[in-house]
């Protein structure tokens, strides 16, 4: 066991004032026990803690840091700006750049708005297909997590999968009802869906490679048919790309698959480490949005001269050659010998990964949608979190969520992790 002191105390503190001691429920560790590691540095793959511990991070931040911890280039740009004042409230050049750099990667967000973060960023695109199609119903997947907000909060993955709860209080039961749920990776329920509401659904919303229930990747032609099931129909395809843009590809989930949605949501990355969403589409439905057109959306801190920069930097590192093709050998590998721990031990246990996100679930079966994905032993998954942690490794402390690698992790670092997690398989 780790000595916890300082994180002890500092939780006794924090609970005081903010609900379970944190800003996001599942860092309060609810759901695997124990108490969280309060950080206070990180560099590259390592995080340290307020009592001196070090973890190998395989959660980087929930995935904005694809470079590790404090890329150097990231940061001497950050410090640069920070002198030239950190919000104006008014129109930069930096935004210009970012939204071209995107807009290279990413050619169906023919036009974009930068928001404050990725829950932001998929409200409004809602907003704005509803305002579109001028139909209020939308689709969206069982255990698919596209942030908090209202129309979005039913049926939802990450923490609300991890706390295993019904829809939370205070969504109104009139809102829920023009949100219809389908199970991920099941066609024939959509276009059920679509039959009993003919000319009601304005959008499906999808994350390409689901990544808050665990990850589970698409079935093969799972989302030409949203493309072809969206056209056919009138609505609109919302791709929530906020943890696979940039990830899984440069272009992210849509280059990979070579499907063009007609918006799309991106956070996480594009901020590199700082506050940031953006969405984005096609020319004739951004052109809705104000001042062009009737459809509201404003921010204070949208498109921040922080979040910039972070961001500029963060994709010209990622844009130079060979990158994806390394994250992707170094993550291949990392599953193989993940699979070779699982053997080993006998736990029922299998990888789903998807690039450099992957989500070990302890159970038998294939996991393809989010009923599998429930059939998950949480409390064996405890145990090996638990193992993890007392070890050095900082894993993702729910059943429901992403691991992420990052271009900082080194072989030397997997090879800590290979060795930590056969041993937490071994003692469960
Ligand atoms: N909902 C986030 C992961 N999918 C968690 C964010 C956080 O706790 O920082």
């Amino acid at each position: 066991m780790k000595d916890m002191t300082n994180s002890r105390r500092l939780l006794i503190e924090a609970q005081q004032f903010l609900p379970g001691g944190v800003d996001s429920p599942v860092r309060a560790f609810k759901a695997v026990g124990g108490f969280p590691p309060f950080m206070v540095r990180g560099k590259g793959s390592r995080l340290f803690d307020v009592d001196g511990n070090e973890y190998i991070d395989f959660v980087c931040s929930w995935g904005p840091l694809i470079l590790g911890h404090s890329p150097p280039t990231v940061n001497a740009a950050l410090k640069k700006a920070v002198d030239n004042g950190t919000s104006f409230g008014a129109a930069t050049e930096l935004e210009i750049i970012m939204a071209r750099l995107v807009n290279r990667a990413f050619p169906s967000m023919e036009m974009l708005r930068f928001v404050s973060s990725g829950t932001e960023a998929t409200m409004s695109a809602i907003r704005l297909a509803r305002a579109f199609t001028n139909r209020d119903m939308i689709l969206k997947f069982d255990g698919g997590y596209h942030g908090h907000s209202d129309s979005l909060l039913v049926k939802a993955g990450s923490g609300v999968a991890t706390f295993g709860l019904p829809d939370s209080p205070g969504v109104p039961a009139s809102f829920a009802r023009e949100t219809v749920v389908a199970p991920y990776n099941n066609l024939p329920a959509v276009t059920a869906m679509f039959k009993a509401n003919p000319g009601r659904i304005a959008a499906i919303i999808v994350e390409p490679v689901a990544a808050n229930m665990g990850v589970v990747n698409p079935a093969p032609g799972f989302l030409k048919g949203l493309r072809d099931i969206t056209e056919s129909s009138g609505a609109l395809l919302i791709f929530d790309e906020v943890i696979s843009g940039f990830r899984l590809d440069f272009g992210g989930a849509q280059a990979l698959f070579g499907i063009k949605p007609d918006l799309t949501c991106l956070g996480k990355i594009i901020g590199g480490g700082l506050p940031v969403g953006a969405y984005g589409g096609r020319r004739d439905i951004m052109q809705m949005i104000s001042p062009l057109g009737p459809v509201y959306q404003a921010g204070t801190l949208s498109g921040n001269p922080l979040a910039m920069t972070a961001g500029i930097e963060t994709i010209k590192e990622l844009s130079q050659s060979g990158i994806y093709e390394e994250l992707e050998t170094k993550s291949y590998e990392f599953g193989l010998k993940l699979n070779e721990e699982i053997k080993k031990s006998g736990v029922k246990a299998r990888v789903n990964r998807a690039g450099s996100l992957l989500t070990i679930f302890f159970t038998d079966q294939p996991v393809t949608d989010y009923a599998s994905a429930r059939k998950s032993d949480t409390v064996a998954f405890a145990k090996f979190f638990q193992g993890l942690l007392s070890r050095g490794i900082y894993w993702p402390p729910s059943q429901f969520e992403a691991a992420f690698l990052s271009l900082a992790h080194t072989d030397a670092d997997l090879e800590i992790a290979l060795k930590a997690i056969g041993e937490s398989l071994a003692v469960i």
